[in-house]
């Protein structure tokens, strides 16, 4: 790591407001590891860090405006579902109030149109609903019980990188088996904790002038030094279709990422192109009933099943 990045690594968490509840993260953490170290059969689980939705941007220390982007946690609530029908256990690192796995009717469509009240006062699903509640209360249930799914919130830039520090050195130990899949809409910009106005901005200065920083970009150090041995996949959202692919490869070489699934803003939902060093595979839904999440979760396991096989023959060797 060059001299001047690490400086600007040090100084943005040297200079984050500390967690609340970073010990109780680190707990609830190293218990849902230890639970999925291996399967009954002695086998190694696979565990992966699904980030999803958008980080904000504080402008005041005691926070009443922020800068937000457009992510919804759609992809990564979709995502979770498939990887955990997949076998693995998800630690599932959300911005607050986003979409959610087996819940993903919320926040848009209302929860209570699916449920109806009896004469009695008994509440029961209705009719033409049951069906999908009854479902997703069951795969969440399960997820739950086995222990294969661990929710931990973010809001500000400063919650998510902290947590996400935390999230992959408590990882490092599953080696190969563990895998980043990294959704979320991170902040490319921020206003340092230390230069932030500690109180509401006052209109009553006139227009605002305002000098954001650029948030260093941790994913090298997630590659390098965080969790080395574990398998990488970020995202990378572009507007213009003519430069997306060249920005995924550009992630793909820089960041030392294993795979950069590269998407358009207005088609995200119906289409991703899934770029290694090499291929280029573009992945699409044929109708409205399909997800590209089920696509892209699948070839995602194969692409780390392959890494996994490859590191252990390096091992033996
Ligand atoms: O959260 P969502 O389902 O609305 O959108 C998903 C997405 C577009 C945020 C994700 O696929 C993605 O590209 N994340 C990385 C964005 C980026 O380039 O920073």
């Amino acid at each position: 790591m060059d001299e001047s990045f690490s400086a600007e690594v040090d100084s943005f968490f040297d200079s984050a407001p500390p967690l609340p509840d970073g010990e109780n993260i680190s707990k609830r953490l190293a218990d849902f590891i230890a639970r999925n170290q291996r399967s009954s059969e002695g086998k190694p689980i696979r565990v992966v860090c699904v980030s999803s939705g958008g980080t904000t941007v504080p402008l005041e220390q005691r926070c009443v405006r922020y800068i937000d982007n457009f992510s919804s946690g759609h992809r990564g609530a979709t995502s979770t579902e498939y990887f955990i029908k997949a076998g693995y256990a998800v630690i599932f690192l959300h911005r607050r109030g986003t979409y959610q796995p087996y819940c993903r009717y919320l926040p848009e469509d209302s929860f209570l149109d699916f449920f109806e009240v009896t004469e009695d006062s008994t509440i029961r699903v209705c009719e033409e609903h049951a069906k999908e509640v009854n479902q997703a209360i069951r795969n969440y249930r399960s997820a739950v019980e086995r222990g294969q799914l661990l929710k931990i919130p973010f809001t500000s830039i400063f919650e998510y990188l902290q947590v996400l520090r935390i999230v992959a050195g408590s990882m490092k130990s599953l080696e190969s088996s563990a895998m980043f899949y990294l959704a979320a809409a991170v902040s490319d910009f921020y206003v340092p904790w230390e230069s932030m106005a500690v109180h509401k901005i006052q209109s009553a200065g006139g227009p605002l002038d305002m000098r954001l920083a650029p948030v260093p970009k941790m994913l090298s150090l997630l590659r390098k030094e965080w969790a080395p041995m574990a398998f990488c996949i970020s995202f990378k959202l572009e507007t213009d279709s003519e430069i997306l692919l060249k920005k995924a490869d550009m992630a793909l070489r820089k960041y030392g990422m294993h795979v950069v699934v590269a998407n358009e803003l207005s088609t995200r939902k119906k289409e991703v192109i899934v770029v290694t060093e090499g291929s280029k595979v573009k992945l699409r839904i044929k109708d409205s009933n399909e997800e590209v999440e089920k696509k892209l979760v699948d070839l995602l396991v194969d692409h780390h099943s392959n890494y996994i096989d490859l590191e252990n023959k390096n091992l033996v060797i």
